[in-house]
């Protein structure tokens, strides 16, 4: 599947059709999100021009402060999916409970979980941000109303997941299970087009990824780590760390190495959100043969108890990640 003019709709109809049992109503659902990014990347690249820069003066239920464009990214997703009919249930890092959109049914199956705008802390100094998603589907046999539960199931399960980073360009990318797809945005044409094919992390990267200002905080073990990649055994190990998450995974996924966000005293459960940001990532990286874990388990494997749950990460090349694991395990 090759060619310049392929657009996202174009490449996932041709996925279609190599399995055969893929339904139309996926792309439909796909669709909602590939139109609310579209929406989002060109608020943030007017950012500044408009009244859509700063706070909204409110947190959110995680005590974070929310930004005005957090909200317009959270209801402009809230919007497109809204007219899914396929789309049952809705939970965002913004909002404190699921949205139900529509009652989970045969027909209503699917729920989408996001970060409509991660790292935006970066927002008001022009750093790349971004939009993570993980796709479920609703179970079978559970009653209609208790949204949780089928909310509450580990990564593995997830039907899609993929990210979009705002940046010098809007890139996409996404994994149905077969290998993770990589568009960038022509805003000429408006359309997402094919860039990447089977994206392949990098076995191994001599970079590494973490706000080592916290460095007293972390446990003993991630010290230990931090301390050997100064090494002359280590070799030239660089540092690279954004504070934006989508965009201290792209490039560990583009170029290797590994990311990581330890517990710290402050947050001994780590910072990170398990079903909207670790879960859609992990399934992203091992698609693409790289690899994600808590310090102790798979991130896929993990089964949440609650809707904003946090877990530690550690993700990236397979060789970076056990490496951190030979010196860490929670
Ligand atoms: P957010 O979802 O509120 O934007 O927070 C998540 C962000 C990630 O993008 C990033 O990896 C991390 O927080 C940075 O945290 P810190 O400033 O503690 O290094
Ligand atoms: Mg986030």
């Amino acid at each position: 599947m090759q060619g310049q003019l392929t657009t996202i709709e174009d490449h996932i109809i041709q996925c279609q059709h190599e399995h055969p049992t893929a339904t139309g109503e996926f792309s439909w659902l796909l669709s909602g999100i590939t139109l609310a990014t579209r929406i989002i990347s060109a608020q943030v690249r007017r950012a500044g021009l408009n009244d859509i820069l700063g706070e909204t003066g409110m947190t959110n239920v995680q005590g974070e402060i929310v930004q005005k464009l957090d909200t317009l990214a959270n209801e402009t997703i809230a919007t497109c999916l809204g007219y899914r009919e396929n789309v049952g249930i809705m939970v965002s890092e913004e909002d404190d409970e699921p949205r139900i959109l529509k009652e989970p049914s045969a027909k209503a199956k699917y729920i989408v979980l996001f970060d409509p705008l991660d790292g935006s802390s970066n927002i008001d100094v022009n750093v790349s941000i971004g939009t993570i998603f993980s796709i479920l589907q609703c179970r079978d046999g559970i009653a209609s109303g208790r949204s949780l539960d089928h909310i509450l199931q580990p990564g593995a399960r997830q039907i899609a997941a993929g990210y979009v980073i705002y940046s010098s360009s809007t890139v996409m990318a996404y994994t149905a299970g077969s290998g993770v797809h990589m568009f960038t945005l022509d805003p000429s044409i408006g359309a997402f087009r094919l860039q990447r094919e089977n994206v392949v992390m990098p076995k191994s990267g001599k970079t590494y990824s973490i706000n080592e200002a916290y460095r007293m905080q972390f446990p003993k073990g991630i010290q230990n780590y931090l301390d050997w990649v100064k090494t002359d055994e280590a070799g030239d190990y660089g540092l690279r760390y954004i504070g934006s998450l989508v965009a201290d995974f792209h490039r560990t996924l583009l170029h290797g190495g590994v990311f990581l966000y330890p517990p710290t005293k402050k947050a001994p459960h780590g910072k990170l959100r398990l079903l909207y940001e670790a879960s859609p990532l992990a399934f992203i990286a091992e698609q693409a043969g790289g690899a994600a874990t808590d310090g102790n388990k798979r991130i896929l494997d993990k089964v949440p108890t609650k809707l904003h749950e946090r877990t530690p990460l550690i993700i990236g090349s397979k060789a970076e990640v056990d490496r951190v694991l030979s010196f860490w395990k929670l």
